[in-house]
């Protein structure tokens, strides 16, 4: 019984060292034990994703441009873009609309409740008109040049 409690012991003994040993050593093939020591590398791989939005941004090095569903409004309801630009729209109205196309399919939100955000890049050169299908009164166009 002794020699049995002295063996674990002595086993413990062994693996605390072997792990303090790599720890102190740096070893990378401990990454559950180095990572915390390691806080700047692991914060900058965690950054990594965020570029990925703008990046979609510089290449086509256009804004989007954001339109306010207000009022039973589309504003602005006329733009001129380039192709390749992100419209957003933006139902900041209390009531339910939709962003779809007239004569065409470029545009299909669906229903937009009050917060909603629907939004379409543009890679086609046209005259898109577009209306709220809930309110058919509601119009708008997008002019898309090279
Ligand atoms: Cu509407």
């Amino acid at each position: 019984m002794k020699d049995k409690k002295v063996l674990m012991v002595v086993a413990i003994l062994v693996v605390v060292l072997v792990v303090f040993f790599l720890v102190r050593s740096g070893s990378n093939q401990l990454g559950i034990l180095t990572n915390p020591v390691a806080t700047p590398e692991s914060q900058s791989t965690a950054i990594t994703p965020n570029p990925e939005p703008t990046t979609v941004q510089s290449g086509s090095k256009l804004s989007p441009i954001v339109v306010s569903i207000r009022g039973s409004n589309f504003s602005p309801n006329n733009i001129s873009a380039k192709k390749g630009t992100m419209i957003i729209w933006r139902n900041e109205d209390s009531q339910s609309h939709s962003v779809t196309s007239v004569g065409g399919t470029e545009l299909s939100s669906g229903t937009l409740i009050p917060g909603d955000v629907y939004s379409h890049k543009f890679n086609t050169i046209g005259t898109f008109k577009y209306k709220c299908s809930i309110h058919p009164t509601m119009v708008g166009t997008v002019k898309i040049t090279e």
